[in-house]
């Protein structure tokens, strides 16, 4: 039984329905005597779907036991261009854009390219172009693949969240969910999650303030916030205001956007001070451009008539860059349990943040890979507790990097 390619209880069930649609797909029509292999061939379908699962069990008890490699730093791909988000799909493979517009799909063994498509009407421009991306929880089933890409429309530069259907290797179907929120050759945010908070799946996505910094502090602008749709584009009835998909306000330009731990968070670039790392909570302001990092000196008082909430990290009197993040939680690379890995950018490092054990501050921040990869945008962590990071350097020679062990 391959179980390469299937993970986890989930899985396991979608097999055994596999196995049975099959059944009844060839032998429905037979006589007596084939129902008895009818059922013969039931038993060793669900007996075979539940060793798979056996040993999906087995596989995601963070101990891989095949020949991947489990002691290494290597190169899985390289020839990449300016890769923007690489995530772990339900398939088991890396699902990634590149900002001039492709999105494709990796065996993360072996590095081949499974599948690529580029999207038409992505313009890249500067910093913008196709950037974020998030697989429907349900991907297996529908193939649901949401985008955050830039475009020209009649009034500019514009950003939107597209939603393509993933079948017989193409992507079909694009439905625009959101658009015309402004665009600039940089500040875009456009990291996108789906992410059960409670009232089901709800696509959550970040907008930058599009180089209006002003913005930000408009609940009428879509610039400088994250917004928060439901799974079909409409707006849930429990937003903050009314027909309105800003969910969190005062965000300059957040590149990095996680849920864990029950909470979401969020990494964001600061100007040339305070890079921030958030917890997003219903309704906030996150300051920009009035405050930046914590509240102190001028911001007080604006800080205490705004709803303000602090970030648990920020920079300080410089900035990294910090793009991408996720939350490690393996066993794997045991220093990094309960920490948020950052991308950095200006920085050409991975940040560790060690967490609190109530997960709401940062205890700890570590330094790893300086100027080993150059600039970092995105990580992803296999159920295995692999890490992936994407290179930002241009040129066609960006890479996906896999960590299994540290130095
Ligand atoms: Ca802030
Ligand atoms: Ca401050």
């Amino acid at each position: 039984m391959d179980c390469k390619y299937t993970r986890g209880q989930q899985s396991g069930k979608i097999q055994i329905l596999l196995h049975l649609g099959k059944a009844f797909a060839v032998y429905t029509f037979k006589t007596n005597a084939m129902k008895l292999k009818f059922s013969g061939m039931m038993l060793i379908s669900a007996l075979a779907a539940i060793s798979c699962v056996s040993c999906n069990k087995t596989r995601n008890q963070n101990n891989p036991s095949d020949n991947w490699p489990t002691d290494s730093i290597r190169t899985v791909v390289q020839g990449l261009n300016f890769p923007w988000e690489i995530l772990w799909g339900p398939d088991d493979h890396i699902w990634m854009t590149e900002r001039p517009g492709k999105i494709s799909s990796i065996d993360p063994k072996t590095g081949d390219i499974l599948f690529g498509a580029t999207i038409p009407d992505v313009v890249s421009n500067g910093e913008g172009g196709l950037l974020g991306m998030a697989l429907h929880p349900d991907f297996m089933k529908n193939g649901f693949i949401y985008v955050s890409y830039n475009y020209n429309a009649s009034g500019g530069y514009r950003e939107k969240i597209v939603r393509f259907t993933y079948s017989n290797l193409s992507l079909n179907s694009p439905l625009t969910l959101i658009e015309n929120i402004p665009a600039s050759s940089i500040h875009n945010g456009s990291r996108v999650r789906i992410i059960n908070d409670g009232s089901g799946f709800k696509l959550y996505f970040t907008s930058g303030d599009a180089s209006v910094s002003s913005n930000a502090q408009d609940q009428d602008s879509r610039s400088g916030k994250v917004m928060r749709l439901n799974l079909d584009g409409s707006i849930p009835s429990d937003n903050p205001i009314a027909g309105n998909p800003i969910w969190t306000l005062g965000h300059r330009n957040p590149q990095g956007l996680i849920f864990a731990n029950g909470f979401i968070y969020t990494a964001e670039h600061g100007p040339d001070i305070e890079d921030e790392v958030n917890i997003i909570e219903k309704g906030r302001n996150y300051g920009w451009p009035n405050v930046n990092g914590p509240c102190d000196g001028g911001e007080l008082s604006f800080c205490n008539t705004n709803n303000i909430k602090e970030p648990i990290w920020s920079s300080g009197s410089s900035t990294i860059a910090t793009s991408g993040i996720d939350y490690y939680d393996k066993d794997l690379i045991g220093g990094w349990k309960n920490s948020i890995l950052v991308a950095t950018l200006k920085d050409e490092s991975l940040r560790q943040l060690k967490l609190s054990n109530d997960h709401k501050t940062v205890i700890q921040a570590n330094t790893f890979f300086k100027n080993q990869f150059g600039r970092l945008r995105d990580i992803c962590i296999s159920p295995a507790g692999r890490v992936y990071l994407c290179t930002s350097n241009g040129g066609d020679a960006d890479k996906l990097i896999e960590i299994s062990k540290l130095n």
